[in-house]
């Protein structure tokens, strides 16, 4: 399997559990390098921006509030096989269905809530990474 790079997202509600760094330091024993790194706090705006293609869905208000309604850490993590493997170190969507030790069963509090955001295929981490950081950000 090839060197991937993914976009993963520590989300609000984990950052005011203080739990940024808990993830964090996971990430980095499963094998992840942190390419790029940066706190960010989303406008309205810039999370509806991010999560366009939910646009359509009933929870699509509730999820980009949520998503700006504090500082987020947005990351460039690659490894071998990086998007498949981010998947599955962060778990189903609804933490109630995520998989024991997996950061969303450890960390997230419901579906809307759920600690971590991670790309789901080689397009969206390429639009994502992109979204986030510059071209020399990535160098
Ligand atoms: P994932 O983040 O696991 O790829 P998606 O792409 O289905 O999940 O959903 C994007 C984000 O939308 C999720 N991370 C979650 O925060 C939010 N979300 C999904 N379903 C719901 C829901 N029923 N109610 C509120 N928020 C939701």
């Amino acid at each position: 399997m090839a060197i991937q790079r993914t976009l993963s997202i520590i989300k609000p509600d984990a950052v005011e559990k203080n739990k940024a760094g808990a993830i964090l330091a996971r990430f980095q024993e499963e094998g992840f390098v942190v390419r790029a790194m940066k706190p960010i706090h989303l406008t309205l705006k810039q999370a509806e921006g991010f999560y366009a293609e939910h646009r359509e869905r009933g929870f699509f208000g509730e999820l980009t509030t949520f998503m700006s309604r504090g500082p987020v850490l947005v990351l460039a993590l690659e490894r071998e096989d990086a998007i498949a493997k981010y998947r599955d170190v962060i778990g189903a969507t609804d933490p109630k269905k995520a998989a024991d030790n997996t950061i969303r069963k450890l960390y997230g509090d419901n579906v809307g809530e759920n600690a971590v955001h991670g790309s789901d295929s080689e397009a969206s981490a390429a639009r994502e990474l992109g979204y986030f950081f510059s071209g020399y950000e990535l160098l």
